[in-house]
């Protein structure tokens, strides 16, 4: 009796999580038409790179348990707004934002949060602007509201990140104090060298208008 409950849950769980890896596919298409419109009106790929995962069942079981919530399905989908993530990776700081307008002005998107960690960066220096969405996506037997969480960052922030991920989780999150400082200061550089090239590309734009870059 005990199988036979479990096999029920298991595979509910596994349909769960196909259903946010198709959210996960709406939402790219979303984001990889507005780059395909804006390389042919403009000349210019806002977004170089996207990546996106669905998260592991392991990591959901922690986040759950971490925060103190119920371990069920129906607390995965309430509680956890992470469970779809896409990352969009572009070439300026600009871009950053405006991708962020174009999708979430769409009329079958809601917004649900924004947390902007480029005005105001983690205290360790981390930058990016993250946003969790709401996408109908349609079924045989109905539609269904799912949340995807989308972190919009430069190739610059995405560099610093996933290096300060690396050596967080090689020192198993004990960085000593003179490391976090040099991260931190990395990052003030990066995000330094973002602004010179959105001011590069800006006056670029300025003197060659009909051929933007
Ligand atoms: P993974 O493997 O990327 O999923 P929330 O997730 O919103 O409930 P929180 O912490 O308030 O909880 O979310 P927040 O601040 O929006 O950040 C969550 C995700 O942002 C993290 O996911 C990372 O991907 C990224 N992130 C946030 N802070 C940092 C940071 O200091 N360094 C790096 N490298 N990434 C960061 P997970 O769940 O940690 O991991």
């Amino acid at each position: 009796e005990n199988i036979g409950a479990f096999k029920e849950v298991a595979e509910q769980f596994q349909q769960l999580m196909m259903m946010y890896s198709c959210a996960i596919r709406e939402v790219r298409t979303k984001l990889e038409v507005l780059n395909d419109e804006f390389q042919v009106q403009r000349s210019h790929n806002p977004i170089s790179y996207i990546k996106y995962r669905v998260k592991k069942p392991g990591s959901i079981l922690e986040k759950l348990k971490r925060r103190g919530y119920p371990v069920t399905l129906q607390s995965v989908e309430e509680n956890l707004h992470d469970v779809a993530g896409i990352r969009v990776i572009c070439s300026y700081v600009q871009d950053i934002y405006m991708v962020a307008d174009m999708l979430t002005s769409q009329n079958d998107i809601t917004l649900l949060e924004v947390k902007d960690y480029i005005a105001n960066p983690k205290p360790n220096g981390y930058r990016s602007l993250h946003l969790v969405v709401q996408i109908p996506v349609f079924f045989s037997d109905g539609c269904k509201l799912l949340k995807v969480e989308v972190q919009i960052r430069t190739i610059a922030m995405d560099f610093w990140a996933s290096l300060e991920h690396q050596l967080k989780y090689k020192t198993e999150g004990d960085v000593p104090d003179s490391i976090a400082a040099e991260l931190k200061d990395c990052s003030d550089v990066i995000a330094n060298t973002d602004q010179r090239m959105q001011n590069i590309y800006n006056t670029l734009k300025k003197d060659r208008p009909e051929k933007e870059n």
